[in-house]
């Protein structure tokens, strides 16, 4: 089980972090760097409010509809929301926030590429007291692009801390390319790498952020999160997008599809839990 060992999040973290003002470019050659990039005050108070807004309207109108695949719960917390896909197929608000053009100009900078695709908005929770931990995975390990030109812009919609689940990456890891990956047997996050890296040559670093500011994560940075049972939940929305050259891989695509499919069936025939 990998957990987050907070010993190992050293200075180094706070001092690259916590970089102010940074030039679009720079921050695309951070990302390029270090395989992740944190830029603040992306979102203001005001824009946070309306998405709490339609976030909170998504949850109670939205997710009771939503077959399994589109919307995990807590295994050990039944009616938690782990996580909760494609929001922006299901409100026109979420469709927007998905073309943001703070986001897309900060990712046409790191691809190069003027036409960036801005795929779905996902929800991930970790619910004060019952978050649970995500396995270390890349995601490119379930979104199969060639070239792996892609990444996932994190918004975040509380503070994130080493107590409340924060999200992990290991520095440089985008470097290596697709890992292989193992079924993980845990609902919402059903692959992770095959084999631990080296944590001296790909350092931990926690993203931790304040509601508004958006951190970037490479398709093939190897990262994970830990538990919540702190008393603060840490709501993330995170829009993945993909530079106009990426193509998806999809003979790997359906074999992930169909490992995915088979953990749903076990899981409704051993629980009868919506997971
Ligand atoms: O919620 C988490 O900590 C995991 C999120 C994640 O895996 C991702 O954004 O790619």
């Amino acid at each position: 089980m990998t957990r987050v060992s907070l010993d190992r999040i050293n200075s180094w973290n706070e001092s690259v972090l916590s970089v102010k003002n940074q030039s679009t470019e720079e921050t695309a050659s951070a990302f390029n760097r270090d395989g992740f990039v944190i830029v603040r005050n992306v979102f203001s108070e005001t824009e946070l409010v309306k998405i709490d807004d339609h976030l909170s309207r998504f949850v109670i109108e939205v997710t009771p509809t939503l077959p399994p695949g589109e919307v995990y719960f807590e295994d050990d917390a039944p009616g938690i929301l782990k996580s909760a896909f494609r929001l922006n197929e299901h409100d026109p608000f979420f469709d927007e926030l998905r073309e943001s053009h703070r986001i897309r100009e900060i990712v046409s900078a790191i691809f190069d590429d003027p036409d960036i695709v801005s795929d779905g908005i996902t929800f991930f929770g970790k619910a004060a007291g019952s978050g649970s931990q995500t396995v270390a995975h890349q995601d490119n390990g379930f979104q199969v692009m060639v070239p792996p030109e892609g990444l996932t812009a994190t918004i975040a919609l509380d503070t994130s801390t080493t107590e409340n689940g924060v999200l992990c990456c290991l520095r440089g890891s985008h470097k290596l390319g697709l890992l292989p990956h193992a079924q993980s047997g845990i609902p919402g996050f059903s692959r992770k790498i095959a084999e631990p890296l080296d944590r001296d040559a790909f350092p931990e670093v926690a993203l931790c952020m304040q509601p508004g500011d958006v951190a970037f994560h490479h398709i093939d940075s190897v990262h994970y999160s830990g538990e919540n049972r702190s008393a603060r939940s840490r709501r993330q929305l995170g829009i993945l997008c993909f530079s106009s050259r990426a193509k998806r891989d999809e003979k790997a695509f359906a074999a992930y599809k169909q490992g995915l499919n088979e953990l749903h069936e076990s899981k409704l025939k051993n629980s009868g839990n919506k997971n």
